[in-house]
């Protein structure tokens, strides 16, 4: 399976990650046994922890001593897993929109116990996530939930185009700017806070957060239409399936090719293979590889003048190290 790369923030970020987890797994427990289960069961399948491990990375970002396990603070931990859960929330919501049948490798939560009970589910984590949020002061609990707003913003805005040919980039980049690239900023800017930092480097990172964010849904984007369902794990072209146009689709529409004559309404298996296969053999690949680059390189340039902690040059590698995913 493509997997994009993890973030590598000190010598062992395993230790760190490890009490997130632990963290992680106590705070989707509750009374009730049935909803400890649902709302547990996407944890133990994976997913790379992105998101806790910029928060933390952010944090330790001017630890000049650096690459010590004590200097994990308990607000790096609740920060982390708050923004884990609002993640993991949307991935429940997510897979109720898509009907999705496997999530991480296992069954999707909506496939197993149905729409109602993964929309509770998922509600039950956002909620954990604003106590957690909450528990960390009130900007870090207003920063949260305006958070969660943005990611419905997004998701709304790519709904409000699906199947349409005449979605533009702008349009796109707005979409995604919402859905993905909020909760990257966000969880920069988290770490910032807990970790002490003034407010011009807060914000420094919260746009390399933002930055970052754009350009790892520009290339999960391409991925899905260049990657093999071996690597994706789920069938390839599935965002053509599900009328959702992406970057490298957008543009070649946009320079006239016959494949708008294909798009436009559900596709049968067929024309979804001769779809991808138009959009995988033009140029817009290529074109759109740059664009993730310029993001990249945006994100890049947000830290120029961060001292060299591990926690930066681990945000700076994770950033460079991103379009690897492509290369394979
Ligand atoms: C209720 C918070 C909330 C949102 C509702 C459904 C929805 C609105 C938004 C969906 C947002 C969404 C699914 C965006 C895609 C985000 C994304 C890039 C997911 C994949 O992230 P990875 O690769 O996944 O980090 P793992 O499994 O590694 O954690």
């Amino acid at each position: 399976m493509v997997s994009l790369t993890p973030l590598q923030y000190r010598a062992d970020p395993a230790a760190d990650l490890a009490r997130v987890e632990k963290a992680l797994r106590e705070a989707a427990k509750t009374d009730d046994d049935f909803l400890t289960e649902v709302a547990s069961h996407l944890i133990p399948a994976g997913g790379k922890r992105l998101r806790p491990a910029f928060l933390i990375a952010s944090a330790l970002s001017l630890d000049v001593e650096g690459d010590k396990a004590e200097s994990l603070t308990e607000e790096m931990v609740r920060g982390g897993v708050a923004v884990e859960l609002v993640h993991l929330g949307s991935l429940y919501h997510d897979d109720v929109m898509d009907e999705a049948e496997t999530r991480r490798g296992i069954e999707a939560v909506n496939h197993r116990w149905g729409n109602l009970t993964a929309i509770l589910a998922g509600d039950f984590l956002l909620a954990k996530a604003s106590e957690l949020a909450a528990s960390l002061g009130t900007e870090v609990a207003e920063l949260l939930a305006a958070t969660i707003g943005r990611l419905c913003e997004g998701q709304v805005r790519e709904l409000q185009l699906i199947y349409d040919v005449t979605r533009n980039e702008e349009q796109y980049l707005q979409a995604i700017s919402g859905k993905t690239a909020a909760l990257y900023a966000t969880s920069c800017r988290i770490g910032g806070i807990v970790g002490g930092a003034e407010r011009a480097v807060i914000d420094q990172l919260t746009e390399f957060g933002h930055a970052y964010g754009m350009a790892f849904q520009v290339v999960d984007d391409i991925l899905d239409l260049v990657a093999t369902d071996e690597e994706l794990g789920k069938p390839s072209g599935n965002d053509l399936r599900e009328g959702v146009y992406t970057l490298p689709v957008i543009r070649m529409i946009a320079s006239g090719d016959p494949v708008r004559e294909l798009l436009g309404n559900p596709l049968d298996e067929e024309t979804r293979v001769r779809a991808r296969a138009a959009v995988v053999g033009g140029p817009e690949i290529a074109t759109s590889v740059a664009t993730a680059q310029s993001f990249v390189d945006k994100a890049l340039s947000t830290l120029q003048d961060l001292p060299a902690t591990t926690g930066v040059q681990g945000m700076r590698d994770a950033a460079t190290n991103l379009l690897s995913a492509l290369n394979r």
